[in-house]
């Protein structure tokens, strides 16, 4: 399962060309709001370097990088939560996504139309974030209902209805589900809702060229990512090379690519691990934090069934020795048990038995 992500902001603040950028594939790029109608989905492999070293040493049948989706959603405007633009057939493809991607327009251009009138991330930031929190309210009220009648069933209803009822007042004051102050297991009873401000966001200032390199003024004190989406989307169709020094004229050292998978694994707290051998080499995606067995799982669910141990070394470690055969040489392939935390870039071999 690849990670999804959905991309928003008003309209015409450059998704669909940063989409572009990010998935290399031609999309729709105009110069006019509500260009796209209907919701773009791309898989992304996820760049890794790692990966060809590991390749190096075993020789493996293929290489499967781990892969994030992205899906661009069209511009939500001011009313889109009461239907208004195009924005309401889109939410349920928001919704989907385990983390949203905010774009906000930076860049100057004259010739490309703001749908405010003029260039103002702060306050666009605003208008996006009322009007998911009006879709969410507007969810809870039509739960109200049901919920209440719940209610009247048992603690564990009435102490839902409660919760939901202090989430509402919150909402109410234009403040987003993720920074509610939920107490022990409220979270969790607030999940069926699937509230579009409950998701993790990551602020993408999408800049002009020349200030790729630049910090952009911080949003409520969040330091939005800059990526210059026309750059990068030129960037995409050059060969390796050309990008590189391309890159390095902006100041910038990796692809936007890159900086915003590392940003929304940092942001969701998600790690990388490895398995090595004759058929592949691969990377899998991880909670930090994960066990070992919970690992397996990722691979298969006989493997985190029958969870017997897993054989373990860290990346580092794995390409001095040269593999296998010269970690057991040098008494460096751990045999993990049950309760073993796995950290970011470990290579493991699992054994089961179901
Ligand atoms: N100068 C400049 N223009 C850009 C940049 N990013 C996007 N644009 C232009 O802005 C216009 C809108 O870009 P899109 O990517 O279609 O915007 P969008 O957010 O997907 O728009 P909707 O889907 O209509 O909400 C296009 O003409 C792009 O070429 C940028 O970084 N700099
Ligand atoms: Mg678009």
């Amino acid at each position: 399962m690849s990670l999804s992500i959905a991309i928003v902001g008003l309209p015409n603040v450059g998704k669909s060309t940063l989409f572009t950028a990010l998935t290399h594939r031609g999309g729709v790029a105009t110069r006019y709001p509500f260009a796209s109608v209907e919701a773009n989905v791309g898989v992304v492999e996820v760049p890794d370097n790692r990966l060809q070293m590991l390749a190096d040493i075993v020789n493996p049948g293929r290489i499967v990088p781990a892969t994030v989706e992205f899906v661009d959603i069209a511009g939500l405007a001011r009313g889109s939560s009461l239907g208004e633009g195009l924005g309401n057939q889109f939410l349920a493809r928001i919704r989907e996504a385990d983390a949203l991607v905010e774009v906000l327009r930076y860049f100057s251009s004259n010739d490309v139309v703001h749908v405010e009138g003029n260039v103002n991330p702060a306050r666009d930031h605003d208008t996006l974030v009322t009007e998911l929190v009006l879709a969410d309210l507007g969810t809870i009220e039509r739960a109200l209902p049901r919920l209440s009648k719940e209610a009247k069933r048992g603690k564990p209803e009435a102490a839902k209805l409660a919760v939901v009822e202090r989430l509402m007042e919150w909402l109410n004051e234009g403040q987003p589900a993720r920074d509610f102050a939920f107490g022990d297991e409220e979270q969790a009873m607030v999940y069926d809702l699937h509230l579009l401000t409950m998701k993790p966001v990551l602020l993408v200032a999408n800049v002009d060229e020349d200030a790729a390199a630049l910090i952009p003024k911080p949003i409520m004190g969040i330091n939005p990512l800059p990526i210059s989406a026309e750059a990068e989307s030129a960037i995409a169709q050059m060969a390796p090379e050309e990008a590189e020094e391309f890159f390095s004229m902006l100041g910038i050292e990796e692809s936007g690519l890159v900086r915003l998978v590392q940003a929304a694994y940092q942001l969701l707290g998600l790690q990388s691990f490895f398995t090595a051998g004759e058929m592949e080499v691969r990377a899998w995606t991880i909670p930090i934090g994960a066990k070992a067995p919970q690992a397996a799982g990722v691979i298969h669910s006989d493997f985190e069934r029958g969870f017997i141990k897993a054989e373990t070394a860290s990346f580092d470690d794995y390409v001095s020795h040269g593999g296998e055969a010269g970690l057991k040489t040098a008494g460096k392939l751990r045999q993990e048990g049950k309760e073993y935390v796995v950290s970011e870039g470990d290579v493991m071999h699992f054994k089961f038995n179901v």
